[in-house]
């Protein structure tokens, strides 16, 4: 069994000693290597944001700079720090800041609302939580007000913006230097968020060398190096766009990342010719858009080489628009904040890419297909996936008892996907186990759902289920029987009331309907497969 750490199991030491010896761990941090990109090529740009252009230079001054002030403010490390901003460039000096002291980032996301946030600060027990000021009319000041209130541990709020009641990023970046002890290549960089099924989401603690491997192998698959130009238009703190190769990867390549406010064509278009972007990431809702809208774009999109696609299922008919529309190489991507990442090759031939969902990055991942039982399959055919590999976690941070259900004895991690292995390895992602809906590539955990609309006073009881949805795969759908002396409510009720309470807009309901009962299984739990059928037939 892995060696269990105060917070989380690791890799045991075999493992380690393996992934060290293939020189798949290579020993570097985030930190230093910032500063070594900064020394090669100071005068190079890094990121730009909007008018914004910073060099690698300027960016590793200013994350030197954080990284200061964080430890003046007793930051250090191993601290949890909540990191909820959009796509601007202060989010790359803040995390590289912070992994510089070997503090953790805990990566929000934008949508999130109270209800998570909350629940981020307390279980993580973070000292500081960085915002926006204002987005979309959303004050991040109000609520950092309210949740730091509730959240004893947290200290700070710094305001990436106008501070309001809180502490301006700028007041903190400090030149003179503070003495931090420094992060080790095997130690956590940061906590990222699982899509989740459960209740609550569950933190996934990624290390230095792990996370690295996974960016410069990303790399050298999707072609990355110090010519390409990334454009971030998911938000910047997802798994995907962060390293599939993502922004850390074309960093780590000596590359330059363009940060993208909206991910409409209007938008992203006119920089992709501005900036001569090479290659971006989507979800396959906002893949269909940008197919639509290339042919007859007022915009010179032929710096694009390749566009990468995933976080939900691609359709191939989709799957083979995408050249004709965009001119540009098509990769697949089947990736997850636990770890594992699989991608189609740049060379594969056109049915490969169209058709699956890819490879795995390492010769060391491995990879099982199993029936219900953790049996074995035959190859080709469809079964659950289990993955264990050089840069997949061993356990969820601070959660032993799912771990046990999450991950198996030796160390496998249940992805809760259904998939079928092709000829070559390739992965083609069939189905799905865990209780999850997959909207468009945000993830929702019906639980999470039903415990807030459970809350409501006239409800007896709710069951959340996926519905099919040409635009974004699957939609949600709550279904709700009201007490028995409670008078009716019109769907959009429950709706607000859910929002009210402070839950990630994309986790309101899309549909709710109002029923008697639900149909039941054998053993006289709810049956979710007989939901979903009648909730496909209503639309
Ligand atoms: C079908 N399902 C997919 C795909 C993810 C790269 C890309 C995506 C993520 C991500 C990521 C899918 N086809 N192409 O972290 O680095 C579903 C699976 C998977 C879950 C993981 C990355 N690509 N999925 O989406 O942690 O169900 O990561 O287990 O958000 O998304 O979700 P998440």
């Amino acid at each position: 069994p892995a060696p269990v750490s105060a917070d989380a199991p690791t890799w045991p030491e075999e493992f380690a000693e393996r992934y060290r010896a293939l020189g798949y761990w290579r020993g570097e941090t985030f930190g230093a290597l910032l500063h070594e990109r900064a020394a090669a090529h100071p005068d190079r740009i890094a990121v730009v944001d909007g008018e914004r252009r910073w060099t690698y230079g300027e960016l590793d001054r200013r994350a030197d700079r954080l990284a200061n002030g964080f430890a003046a403010r007793g930051i250090g490390k191993g601290d949890r720090v909540v990191v909820q901003l959009p796509n601007v460039a202060e989010f790359f000096e803040v995390i590289f800041g912070l992994f510089r002291i070997g503090a953790l980032p805990v990566f929000a996301l934008p949508a999130h609302r109270e209800t998570e946030i909350r629940y981020f600060c307390e279980f993580t027990e973070a000292v500081a939580y960085v915002i926006p000021d204002v987005v979309a009319g959303f004050d991040h000041r109000e609520l950092a007000a309210k949740v730091q209130a509730q959240a004893p541990a947290l200290r700070d709020v710094f305001v990436a913006g106008e501070p309001g009641p809180h502490t301006p990023l700028t007041d903190v970046a400090r030149d003179d230097f503070v003495p931090y002890d420094e992060p080790e290549p095997s130690d956590l960089a940061f906590l990222q968020l699982s899509g989740g099924s459960t209740g609550v989401p569950k933190l996934i603690p990624r290390t230095h060398d792990d996370y690295i491997y996974s960016l410069w192998g990303s790399n050298e698959i999707c072609g990355v190096d110090e010519d390409s130009v990334f454009l971030v238009v998911l938000p910047a703190a997802h798994n995907f766009p962060l390293s599939s190769p993502g922004s850390l990867g074309v960093l780590y390549a000596g590359g330059r990342v363009v940060l993208c406010p909206q991910p409409d064509p209007e938008t992203a278009f006119p920089v992709i010719e501005r900036e001569g972007v090479t290659i971006t990431g989507l979800v396959p809702p906002l893949a269909l858009v940008w197919t639509e809208a290339g042919p007859t774009a007022r915009y010179d999109l032929s710096s694009l080489d390749v566009l990468l696609v995933g976080g939900a299922k691609f359709s191939e008919e989709a799957a083979r628009r995408v050249r004709p529309a965009l001119n540009c190489t098509l990769q697949q991507v089947f990736g997850m904040a636990e770890g594992l990442v699989n991608y189609t090759r740049l060379d594969d031939p056109v049915e490969t890419i169209v058709a699956t969902q890819g490879r795995p990055i390492s010769a060391h991942d491995e990879i099982r297909v199993v029936d219900d039982n953790d049996q074995d399959l035959e190859a080709g055919q469809t079964g659950h996936l289990l993955t264990r590999g050089p840069y997949t976690i061993r356990g969820y941070w601070r959660a032993p008892e799912h771990n046990k259900r999450s991950f198996t004895e030796d160390g496998f991690y249940r992805t809760g996907d259904v998939v079928r292995m092709m000829e070559r390895g390739h992965l083609v992602v069939e189905g799905r186990a865990k209780d999850q809906i997959n909207r468009g590539g945000e993830k929702v955990a019906p639980e999470e759902v039903e415990n807030v609309v459970l809350g409501h006073p006239a409800v007896h009881d709710v069951s959340v289920v996926a519905v099919p949805d040409a635009y974004l795969g699957e939609r949600t759908c709550a279904y709700v029987i009201l007490r028995a002396d409670a008078e009716p409510l019109r769907p959009v009720a429950i709706k607000k009331f859910v929002r009210e309470h402070g839950l990630a807009a994309f986790k309101v309901p899309d549909r709710v309907e109002f029923v008697d009962a639900f149909p039941q299984t054998g053993i006289g739990k709810v049956s979710k497969k007989d939901l979903r059928t009648t909730a496909a037939a209503d639309q």
